[in-house]
């Protein structure tokens, strides 16, 4: 039995299927995580979702900012855009199961004592405790009667900054940033959400979150994580694991072994813009 996590799937159900294949995954055996961002910018959202939920007890994932945007817009919260390519899950009529079984789903996950997955990153002032107790707070209210207020309330920038005392709203919202829209801190502890270039590509005044040192964290823990395209799964060190390697986009989605620790992937080849 292997466990293998998935980078963003972003609706690419025939790259996720060929990177399946190539490692002949099979759910009897082995169990598939994800990374989140299963849904939006690819062709085939509703397949995938279907997909995907078929596995059962072999698959399990992360929320990510698109998987969060979905259940805004099949809430009407928000409109949706074309350029998110939506429409067919939006209008199937597994869509709603579907959106109630991806609210059921956390924004982190311990895979085993050393292991911690989640959409964007680990905050650098949380412990991998912490972090599962703050994905707790959000997700008994997103799997409960409640969820569109929650959704409805989660967009915007601020707080920018942790505090043990944030409460209600404002806590539930940089919770949420700091798992699914996390890559670049200024001044250590703040987050800033426009940059979204490489880290060879911009000046020293941000920091990538993984390298801010994170004192609530040992060297043999090791976080996954995706939402970051542009750095290509590479982080310089091992105990970040980064798996956005923007197959969407037109490069390659990939898959990294647990047990092992290699990873593998595919390459896109159609042309995602035409
Ligand atoms: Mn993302």
């Amino acid at each position: 039995m292997s466990n293998y996590v998935v980078g963003d799937i972003q609706g690419c159900y025939s790259g996720l299927r060929q990177l399946l294949d190539k490692i002949q995954f099979d759910p009897n055996h082995d169990k598939l995580w994800a990374v989140g961002d299963l849904v939006a910018r690819g062709p085939d959202s509703l397949n995938t979702l279907l997909f995907l939920k078929s596995l059962g007890g072999a698959f399990e994932t992360v929320l990510g900012n698109h998987d969060l945007h979905f259940l805004a817009i099949l809430g009407q919260l928000k409109k949706a855009k074309r350029s998110d390519f939506l429409g067919p899950l939006l209008q199937s009529e597994h869509a709603e199961e579907l959106a109630n079984w991806l609210r059921k789903k956390p924004l982190a996950l311990r895979i085993n004592k050393d292991t911690l997955l989640s959409h964007a990153g680990l905050y650098p002032q949380w412990s991998f405790k912490q972090a599962i107790e703050l994905s707790d707070e959000v997700s008994t209210i997103l799997a409960g009667p409640d969820y569109l207020s929650l959704l409805a309330s989660m967009y915007g920038a601020k707080p920018d900054r942790w505090d043990e005392q944030l409460k209600h709203t404002q806590r539930l919202r940089f919770i949420i940033n700091a798992f699914t829209r996390m890559r670049y801190l200024k001044k250590s502890a703040i987050l800033e959400f426009e940059t979204k270039c490489s880290p060879t590509k911009q000046n020293s005044s941000l920091k990538p979150w993984f390298e801010v040192p994170n004192e609530n964290i040992n060297k043999n823990q090791r976080i996954i994580f995706g939402h970051w395209a542009t750095l290509m799964g590479q982080t310089q060190s091992n105990q970040y694991v980064a798996l956005d390697t923007g197959y969407v986009w037109g490069n390659t989605m990939t898959l990294y072994c647990i047990e092992n620790e290699q990873k593998f992937s595919v390459q896109n080849e159609t042309n995602p813009f035409t």
